[in-house]
């Protein structure tokens, strides 16, 4: 077998845990999102649709019911159109990996396929074809009918770990007390904020993370609304300045940092951070580097910076089924940047090596991190 091929296979081989997503455990009942028109609604596939269809406008699409927007999302990106982006080309893995065709004039197959799965049956079939062992999801307290659920007193799938996302839990009155109600309800891995800016979380925040050795997570880089009338699609993204982040990482050596940054032009910069303070953990090509050539660069990059240090993917997967693609997609991605690292190694690795590396890399860091 040749280099990349032994990569490959390692790389393929390596069980997953999922940093972040938004997936919910079949517990949460309809938060648990799957199947086609799920798939075909993701709000990337709606802003390429609205895009690439100028004359629907948004208000218009929304007002149709789900399988009415499924039905234009597949003729204008899937039938009009190539299924080119990162977007499109994951539902076609994802209806391939099921024996269901891409190239389908309409939704009918696949809607009868999936009608016909059982939640508890799907949800092995994806887990098994994504290889993904564990995930995290992303927890909000101030939503209405996730916090239900869990005052109803939820018992997650244990491999759905839960994470508290506190952009909104911030502005609390009594920010310290809510952290201490969720965390001892949730019992999350980690806590996590997404922020345009990087800034010193409140006290309270740091606090909470010391008291419970809990990772503190900060996805940064997103503008929110920049055009409302898409709705959840229409966020998006700055370039940040990251010394904000050193002075955090500096000041708060006992906590640890997972980060992500939105915009490729940070990418470098927060390599340099992880190289000053191993309190900070980059993970993952988020959202808009969430795309093939973007992970292959930044996963290189961080091999080249850090070495095999660092989490290269996760997956913020919103519909179960995408575990599928965006897994099996940023496995090659992640492979190809291994070889050619591998490749420029003076003494060849052994296979053992490869597989320990691999392992690493798309679960093990991610455990130790996460207390897995
Ligand atoms: O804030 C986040 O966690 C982002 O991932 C947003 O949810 C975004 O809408 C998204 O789904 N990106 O992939
Ligand atoms: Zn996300």
């Amino acid at each position: 077998m040749t280099l990349s091929e032994r990569v490959a296979k390692a790389v393929a081989a390596a069980p997953v845990i999922d940093l972040h997503t938004h997936l919910f455990a079949p517990q949460f009942n309809t938060l648990n999102l799957w199947g086609v028109d799920e798939l075909l609604t993701y709000h990337y596939l709606v802003a390429e649709t609205l895009r690439a269809e100028p004359k629907v406008a948004p208000e218009a699409f929304y007002a149709r019911d789900k399988t009415a927007q499924a039905d234009l999302v597949w003729e204008a990106l899937f039938v009009r159109r190539s299924p080119l982006s990162e977007a499109t080309a994951g539902v076609a893995t994802v209806l391939d990996a099921f024996g269901l065709d891409p190239a389908a004039p309409d939704l009918r197959d696949a809607r009868a396929f999936f009608a016909a799965r059982k939640v508890e049956d799907h949800l092995e079939d994806v887990l098994r074809l994504a290889g993904v062992t564990a995930l995290a999801m992303t927890n909000d307290p101030t939503d209405p009918a996730e916090r239900a659920i869990w005052e109803a007193g939820v018992a997650p799938d244990p491999r759905f770990y839960a994470a508290l996302r506190i952009d909104r839990l911030v502005t609390s009155n009594d920010l310290a007390a809510e952290l201490d109600r969720w965390i001892a309800r949730m019992r999350p891995r980690y806590l996590a904020i997404s922020v345009n800016e990087v800034s010193a979380p409140p006290r309270a925040v740091l606090d909470a993370c010391r008291a419970h050795d809990l990772p503190f997570a900060m996805m940064v880089g997103v503008r929110r609304a920049v055009n409302p009338r898409l709705g959840v699609a229409g966020d998006g993204m700055s370039t940040v300045d990251l010394a904000p982040l050193e002075r955090l990482a500096g000041d708060n050596p006992d906590v640890r940092f997972l980060v992500t940054t939105l915009a490729r032009e940070n990418t470098h910069g927060l390599c340099v951070v992880a190289r000053k303070f191993a309190n900070v953990l980059p993970f993952g090509c988020w959202w808009f580097m969430n795309n093939p050539s973007l992970i292959e660069e930044t996963t290189s990059m961080r091999l080249e910076m850090l070495g095999p240090t660092f989490v290269p993917q996760h997956s913020d997967a919103r519909v179960l089924d995408q575990l599928i693609y965006k897994w099996r997609h940023a496995r090659r991605s992640i492979g190809n940047a291994l070889s050619r690292r591998y490749g420029a190694m003076t003494v060849p690795p052994t296979d053992a090596q490869i597989e320990r590396d691999a392992r690493a890399l798309l679960g093990g860091i991610a455990g130790e991190w996460l207390g897995a």
